[in-house]
């Protein structure tokens, strides 16, 4: 099952049939026990539709925060280790990647989020930009992992690497994170996302391919119900939260980011993010 947020009214795919929800419904998902179990049971005949809606489609959030977790792939911690060399911060990516906690931090709130098809931005201060292509987790206010999403986790390369305290400046601006196109929900108790599932990361400019890279699940270091349990440690999240999980694409360090890019981040069970730089 997968929802979409329309401009007017979410929307459920369940196996090629499309429903019309109504908006309390993301509230529910986000802070109900049994997410799925509870939008199966108001799924309605009459609500169908032909197909997905002419509309605008939005960013499948509304009042999460957005975390992300840190250097969960080897790629990220080589990359980060690289970027801060002179600033002294490579021991930091080091350890961080094989202590027991994991990097956790703060990302967005909905209002610097955009969802496929918008806008992401650059930091005017920014000299070297990457997306991060990450796979996302939808967790309730109980902490359940009830679904996933594709997230771009802009970054300012430069300004984290020129000192690791300056990681949320990096990290936080307006239109900093991507999400969507959709939540796929986990369908039953013991769904778990295939450790195989591909992340595919291609960057287009000027109708030619500027970057393009790929990794797997299988990849990550650590285990999604492990970061989860971190962040709800002694933090609370009325509404539910989204949690990115981690690079592993870094394109080369003379790559960066230009007006105009056309960043697609797909995740095939899924689907494709696309976002373009303003
Ligand atoms: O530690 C800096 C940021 C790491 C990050 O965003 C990632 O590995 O995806
Ligand atoms: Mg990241």
């Amino acid at each position: 099952m997968k929802i979409y947020n329309y401009r007017n009214g979410l929307v459920c795919e369940d196996v090629g049939v499309f429903y019309r929800m109504d908006s309390w419904l993301w509230h529910t998902l986000f802070t109900s026990d049994d997410p799925v179990g509870k939008l199966r049971s108001v799924l309605n005949v009459e609500d169908r539709l032909h197909g997905l809606p002419n509309e605008e489609l939005l960013s499948p959030i509304d009042k999460q925060e957005v975390w992300a977790a840190g250097v969960t792939y080897f790629k990220s911690r080589e990359a980060r280790m690289e970027e801060s060399q002179t600033a002294g911060g490579g021991s930091f990516y080091d350890r961080v990647y094989s202590a027991e906690r994991p990097e956790l931090f703060f990302k967005a709130t909905s209002h610097r989020v955009v969802g496929t098809g918008q806008n992401v931005r650059i930091r005017s201060d920014g000299k070297w930009n990457v997306p991060e292509p990450e796979l996302t987790l939808a967790i309730t206010s109980h902490g359940k992992i009830f679904g996933y999403t594709i997230g771009n986790d802009m970054s300012s390369r430069d300004i984290e690497g020129e000192n690791p305290l300056y990681l949320p400046q990096a990290k936080v601006y307006d239109k900093c994170c991507g999400l969507g196109p959709c939540i796929l929900l986990a369908d039953s108790p013991d769904y778990k996302l295939a450790k195989e599932t591909e992340i595919e990361l291609d960057i287009w400019r000027g109708g030619v391919t500027a970057f393009s890279g790929k990794t797997s699940v299988a990849n990550i270091k650590r285990g999604f119900e492990e970061l989860a349990g971190f962040l709800f440690r002694d933090n609370s999240f009325p509404n539910g939260c989204f949690l990115m999980t981690g690079t592993g694409i870094v394109p080369p360090n003379e790559f960066t980011l230009q007006r105009g890019d056309e960043i697609r981040i797909t995740i095939a069970p899924i689907g494709t993010l696309v976002n373009f730089v303003e």
